[in-house]
């Protein structure tokens, strides 16, 4: 999650009036997963599919990099490596109406399908896209944290389906805190730029932990990926990376996905994406914005 201020102005995010046209008028291809994949995510929170969306990658790196050339002409996009830092360390969400590429992804790729198995959902409904991109050079952090209380939204069936699209060694990959989403706790949001905690004032969440040198730590799962590797986690996992420098460039791109039982909540503070929603905790989140794009009923 980026830092929601970190760039003074934004562009409209949602250009679309109603995404139910486009979501009727496309069709997404089915992947079926093996069971051990599904066991794995509802154990640790995270599974591994290698090779999942390798035809993705060049698309996905063509959309990712206009966004990167023209930052001021996308919303929410972010430069987490201060000004002296080596490299750069770039996230941008909420791009999808705007980024073809991006859309197309959503809309007809087997995302949608494989997030509903993960979560053992009838249903996936689409939240949004985040991409992210660090420079060969690089050694920020991805600071330790878990999605789910950046978001207004609520419940336990949720799914990210984070596609490599470079090859990136276990060492510079995001890794995951194994069964860490089912630990009961919400931590609080982080700011990638600094790695401090938003200023929330709600007494239900605790600050994430951090795990330094985690080389060691049997519960931190880091593997080394392949460009179109995908990995699928919880919304609850906690995950980072170490500070170590990126020897090649690394990007990847993110899409979030709902399930069956996900309701709007209202947070005690700013949330990503800062959404101005005429809702009521408890609600569906409207189709109008966020189509669902998987259905077994
Ligand atoms: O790739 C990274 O370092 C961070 C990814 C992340 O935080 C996410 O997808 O939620």
């Amino acid at each position: 999650m980026a830092d929601s201020q970190s760039r003074a102005t934004t562009v409209q995010w949602n250009i679309v009036d109603d995404m139910g046209p486009l979501a009727n008028a496309t069709r997404r291809e089915a992947i079926t997963i093996d069971q051990q994949l599904i066991d794995d995510f509802q154990r640790d929170g995270v599974c591994y599919v290698p090779g999942a969306f390798v035809e993705w990658v060049e698309p996905l790196r063509a959309g990712l990099g206009r966004v990167m050339s023209a930052p001021d002409d996308y919303a929410f996009t972010s430069d987490s490596a201060e000004p002296g830092e080596p490299g750069r360390f770039f996230d941008t969400y909420c791009n999808w109406q705007r980024v073809p590429e991006f859309s197309t992804f959503a809309l007809t790729s087997t995302a949608a399908s494989l997030a509903a198995q993960c979560m053992q959902s009838s249903t996936a409904q689409f939240f949004h896209e985040h991409a992210f991109a660090k420079e060969s050079g690089t050694q920020k952090a991805t600071p330790w944290h878990h999605d789910l209380p950046y978001y207004c939204i609520d419940g336990h069936q949720t799914a990210s389906v984070y596609v490599a699209l470079d090859d990136t060694p276990a060492e510079t990959a995001v890794r995951f805190l194994a069964g860490s989403h089912r630990d009961g706790n919400t931590y609080v949001p982080r700011r990638f730029r600094t790695g401090s905690d938003y200023d929330y004032d709600d007494p239900t969440m605790v600050s994430a932990p951090t795990f330094e040198g985690d080389d060691d730590d049997a519960r931190v799962i880091a593997r080394e990926l392949s460009a179109g590797d995908a990995i699928v986690f919880d919304f609850r996992t906690l995950h980072g990376t170490t500070d170590a420098p990126v020897t090649t460039r690394r990007r990847a791109f993110s899409t979030r996905w709902l399930g069956d039982d996900i309701r709007y909540i209202e947070r005690l503070g700013v949330t990503s994406p800062p959404l101005d929603l005429d809702l009521a905790p408890g609600d569906r989140m409207p189709e109008t914005l966020f189509p669902t794009l998987w259905s077994t009923s």
